[in-house]
């Protein structure tokens, strides 16, 4: 049962990996506030977000992809979008890099092993992942990558705590049913919840300090009622930021959730995902309006203008 112990093992190191990483980050800290010369601050507006008459909305996600926030509010960028900041993103003992979310290309992300510490030769002995793209919950982690978090691979929210089990990965959180729902915790005091830090692209484990509240992304929401045949909402989310940082990306990689319950029976639940990019360049302050109904067709938005 070689494999099987492999798989606890990872197990294990997966849950205990955020307090080990969250230490070692603050060693390597590079300041690197100078990033904040190259951030623009868009909006995008949302219409016409109508819901099926047995539902309701639940939460909201808007995710860039391309940086995270550490210490003193740093801007750490990452280049291939996995999770990994650029600067954790280059390990030779675990094979990852930083230009390719998957660098042996084996179908487990550089996020997954990354945080299980398997070296290179302990991931030829992960069992092989036959569909790599397949992810049938489509909460962003793969039905392979599932097996190895011990997810539901069924399931977006596999502990029912509001945050989408990839989100739960990719914040250093607990996404199985175990003990305390961690969406509810304020690991790094500061009053903000985690579930509300992944919402406003903070992190869990630094407090929301002035220089990290000018980069907190703000949801409006507001409810149509000129349309009186379904519930409808526009959303208004603002202060995005987007890193135009020369010899970085070309344009920043999103990804939008969207959660809905059942009315009659709010433990049923559906969650859209949408990803598109944006233009590096686009201007400072603008605001890309789009209809729900075109956010999947929708790709990538230009902005090269103020609208
Ligand atoms: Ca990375
Ligand atoms: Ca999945
Ligand atoms: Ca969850
Ligand atoms: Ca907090």
């Amino acid at each position: 049962m070689k494999t099987l112990r492999i798989l606890i093992n990872i197990l294990i190191v997966v849950i205990t990996i955020p307090l080990i990483n969250s230490c070692s980050e603050k060693k390597l800290e590079e300041l690197s506030k100078e990033k904040r010369n190259f951030r623009k601050a868009i909006t995008l507006v949302i219409q016409n977000y109508c819901l099926e008459a047995s539902k309701q909305r639940e939460n909201i996600f808007l995710i860039n992809m391309n940086y995270e926030i550490g210490e003193g509010g740093a801007i750490l960028t990452d280049f291939d979008t996995d999770g990994i900041p650029d600067k954790n993103d280059t390990t030779a003992a675990v094979y990852i890099d930083y230009d390719t979310s998957d660098t042996n290309g084996d179908g487990y992300s550089d996020l997954i092993i990354f945080l299980s510490g398997l070296t290179r030769e302990q991931q030829d002995h992960l069992f092989p992942c036959e569909d790599k793209l397949q992810d049938t919950d489509l909460d962003g982690l793969t039905d392979c990558e599932e097996r190895i978090t011990r997810t539901d691979a069924l399931d977006f929210d596999s502990d029912d705590d509001g945050v989408p089990d990839y989100l739960e990965v990719r914040n250093r959180m607990e996404p199985r049913t175990s003990g305390d729902h961690d969406a509810k915790l304020d690991l790094d005091m500061d009053g903000i919840t985690n579930i509300e830090e992944i919402k406003l692209n903070t992190p869990t484990m630094e407090s929301n300090t002035i220089s990290i509240k000018e980069l907190e992304v703000n949801y409006k929401t507001s409810r149509l009622l000129a349309r009186t045949d379904l519930e409808c909402y526009d959303y208004t989310i603002s202060n995005i930021s987007i890193l135009s940082i020369p010899g970085f990306v070309d344009a920043n990689q999103f990804r939008l959730y969207l959660i809905e319950k059942q009315s009659n029976n709010t433990s049923i639940r559906d969650l859209n995902v949408f990803s598109f990019a944006v233009s590096s360049e686009i201007q400072d302050e603008s605001t890309i309006i789009v209809d729900y109904s075109l956010l999947g067709s929708t790709t990538y938005f230009e902005g090269t203008g103020k609208e």
